[in-house]
């Protein structure tokens, strides 16, 4: 890690001392001041009016429990979190996370990049995040929605289209979120759809939001790439993950031309070299709900699972890192940069270790932080709050459009705001100083809050 500011070392210094234990805080917190020291020498204000301080601390942390009943009677306990991090620009908005590795070190990591990332999609929305320690795996439907149901007949007194707004994140997609909102509409007695995002189309849903968020990371490639003069034309990709922003990764790359080779899960990865077959892959994952070796065991073509292992060692010209945190690791970028590897982006929150970002930086690769490259999601999702306000419906082809024009206008911002504080090319500082002075600039209007 490198040395901060000396201004900002206190700052990380409290970070540190307030929330022991955090990791995944600390390292999303310690990426973001290490972009600032340019903001701290051009603009004191923010210095002298504590904002970094503030922004670093949740406005306010619930945390509940979340009491349910499995198929074989037993009483089950899980924890809940909702963390609303930050409301300058909006009511707090981002996802739910369901995962038995959540605690509040992850959802506060979640939030804090939230808040930055929301920022960038110009959309008026500020950073939240929210999930539970729940393990969905193997979970019948009976107990997923009872467990939706309870985690929601506390979380409901906390949300509202104008206060906190969640959607899906790992483990929570368009299923999780109809039980979260009929139990929200059932609690209130209020059909209010712009309480959560996520929704099924013929029940307040935004067209192209299933496929937003992978869609967003290739339209931010395309943008790196046509920059450079370039394309997804005949490039190589690996996607990581095979959940909901791989799967639709893996389609947008098809579409613009390139190939995607592997994707993988917890358990390991698939090499196709003849190109992922996105139905076998929709099937196997959206409607069975099964493991990416099944994928290879039907595909028949010489696809091969590799159980365990890392899916970077599979040679390719982009990599898109669409799964957890802290997956690309060190040790692979090296293997990825020794493979030619030319660009990097986030898919997922924050997979790419700071060890790795670096490497990858010095090789002169091109890296795309997620809170450019992912805010195609959350983008969308301000787009269904739009859609519900208005109680108008939108074709796919004008949502996808808008979220085409939201991700070149991020890359733009990207792209400006690093030339503009003399670091050119540099995607991660273009994207946390362009995101953290929106949020500055209207916590300093409306005063010590
Ligand atoms: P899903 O639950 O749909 O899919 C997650 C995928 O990642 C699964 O294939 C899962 O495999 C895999 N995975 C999880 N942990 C690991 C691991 N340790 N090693 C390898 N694979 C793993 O989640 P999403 O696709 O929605 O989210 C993926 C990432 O994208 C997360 O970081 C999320 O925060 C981020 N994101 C999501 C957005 C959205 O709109 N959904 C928006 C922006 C970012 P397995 O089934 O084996 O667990
Ligand atoms: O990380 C993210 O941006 C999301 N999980 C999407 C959040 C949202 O509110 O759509």
């Amino acid at each position: 890690m490198s040395q901060l500011h000396p201004a900002l070392q206190p700052v990380y210094a409290e970070v540190l001392h307030r929330n022991q234990g955090e990791l995944e805080f600390h390292q999303a917190v310690h990426e973001v001041l290490e972009s600032l020291s340019p903001v701290v020498e051009k603009r004191p204000e923010y210095v002298e009016a504590s904002i970094i301080e503030r922004i670093c601390e949740p406005e306010r942390q619930i945390i509940f429990r979340v009491p349910w009943v499995d198929d074989q009677g037993t009483v089950r306990i899980n924890r809940g979190f909702r963390v609303e991090f930050n409301s300058a620009l909006g009511p707090y908005k981002g996802g739910l996370r369901f995962h038995p590795s959540v605690y509040l070190g992850i959802v506060k990591f979640l939030g804090f990049e939230q808040i930055f990332k929301n920022a960038l999609t110009g959309m008026p929305i500020g950073g939240g995040k929210g999930g539970s320690d729940f393990d969905p795996k193997g979970r019948s439907e009976g107990e997923i929605m009872r467990f939706c149901q309870s985690f929601m007949t506390e979380l409901y007194r906390h949300l509202g289209e104008y206060t906190d707004v969640p959607a899906g994140d790992t483990g929570v997609g368009g299923r999780e979120i109809g039980y979260l909102f009929g139990q929200y509409k059932r609690i209130t007695n209020r059909y209010e759809s712009g309480v959560l995002t996520g929704k099924g189309i013929t029940w307040g849903g935004s067209r192209a939001r299933t496929e937003a968020t992978g869609y967003g990371t290739v339209f931010f490639v395309d943008e790196m790439l046509r920059a450079r003069g370039s394309s997804f034309d005949g490039k190589r990709v690996v996607v990581s993950g095979s959940g909901n922003v791989a799967i639709y990764a893996v389609q947008k790359v098809h579409q613009l031309g390139g190939t995607v080779v592997a994707v993988s899960d917890s358990g390991g990865y698939v090499v196709d070299e003849a190109g992922i077959d996105l139905d076998l892959l929709r099937e196997v994952k959206e409607v069975r709900r099964e493991r990416v070796s099944e994928y290879a065991e039907l595909r028949g073509n010489g696809a091969r699972h590799i159980a365990g292992g890392s899916i970077w060692d599979v040679p390719c010209d982009v990599a898109l890192p669409c799964a957890t945190q802290n997956e690309l690791p060190e040790e692979a970028a090296r293997t990825l940069v020794a493979n030619g590897v030319q660009v990097v982006a986030e898919g997922a929150n924050m997979p790419t270790t700071p060890g790795a970002v670096a490497l990858l930086r010095q090789a002169g690769v091109l890296f795309a932080p997620g809170k450019a490259a992912n805010a195609g999601g959350v983008a969308t999702s301000a787009l269904e709050m739009q859609q519900n306000a208005s109680r108008d419906r939108w074709t796919f082809e004008h949502t996808e459009e808008r979220l085409a024009d939201i991700m070149a206008g991020i890359h733009l911002q990207c792209v400006t705001t690093a030339d503009e504080y003399g670091v050119p090319g540099d995607y991660v500082a273009g994207a946390n100083i362009s995101g953290f002075c929106q949020v500055a600039d209207a916590m300093l209007a409306m005063g010590v809050i």
